[in-house]
């Protein structure tokens, strides 16, 4: 099972795992999730972008970065040794790390605000070291059909390198991908991320995705869990929060292994 996933992350930037979480534990987060975007931080301490409902316009995706600094039920959720087996199995890592969690809730209006343009998370990921092995782990908390606006990834996109293209806050999908420079030999081949909760998706820093608005008029639930492996290195004498406290195991859990370069 392992290694056919890991097979598939090689070759398309991207798979799945088959249900890690139950029904418990992903209501009890579901429930948490909102704890915190109404402001109620159980640990004292704001995630880094806190939801603000006078500044959100109606419709558009609720993302919060870092929700597990503020709330112990999201922190134990991300840090859930099966999750750390699959993240280590998939790149054959000795040791896995979270270092930024995004809780996303995609509203059912169907409004485009709620789309994710087409990115690579390497656009942002600017602080680490080129070569470093770093990947995201997105888990939903509610079933992800078609009208969920559910995520969509490239295939074999992480193999056309860094493009420096693409935005996530941009939601004009069709003309970005009239635009964007792909290699000769490549097609533009959309894979919808259509998923049971407590499924995980896996997806490399290279992998291109985005997201389409949720017409569901239910709430589509997520976390992005951004982590790296032993093969990763924070670039010296740079300024920033994704890799400033690495050595805060609370803030930063290791959730595979032990042994990391700081
Ligand atoms: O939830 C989405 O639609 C997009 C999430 C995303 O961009 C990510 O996990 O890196």
């Amino acid at each position: 099972m392992y290694q056919e996933a890991k097979l598939h992350y090689e070759q398309q930037g991207f798979c799945f795992s088959p249900i890690i979480y139950d029904e418990e534990s992903i209501a009890r987060a579901i429930k948490h999730q909102d704890l915190v975007i109404s402001g109620r931080y159980e640990t004292g301490v704001a995630p880094r972008s806190p939801f603000d409902s006078a500044e959100a316009t109606r419709g558009q995706i609720v993302k919060i970065d870092s929700s597990h600094r503020a709330d112990l039920t999201i922190r134990e959720f991300v840090s859930n040794s099966n999750l750390g087996k699959w993240a280590a199995a998939i790149t054959g890592a000795q040791a896995v790390q979270i270092w930024a969690v995004q809780l996303l809730v995609k509203p059912g209006l169907g409004a485009n605000e709620s789309k994710v343009g087409w990115h690579q998370d390497r656009n942002y990921w600017g602080p680490w070291e080129e070569d470093s092995e770093l990947f995201t782990a997105w888990v939903p908390l509610t079933d992800v059909e078609e009208d969920c606006g559910p995520m969509v990834y490239i295939s074999g996109s992480h193999k056309w390198g860094f493009l420096n293209q693409g935005n996530f806050f941009d939601t004009t999908h069709g003309s970005f991908q009239d635009t964007i420079q792909i290699p000769d030999d490549s097609d533009f081949a959309a894979i919808p991320v259509l998923l049971n909760a407590g499924q995980v998706a896996f997806h490399h820093k290279l992998t291109f995705h985005g997201s389409h608005p949720n017409t569901s008029g239910r709430p589509r639930r997520s976390f992005a869990i951004h982590m790296r492996t032993e093969r990763s290195w924070p670039k010296k004498g740079e300024q920033s929060v994704y890799t400033a406290d690495l050595t805060d195991h609370d803030m930063n859990p290791v959730i595979y292994g032990t042994e990391l370069p700081f």
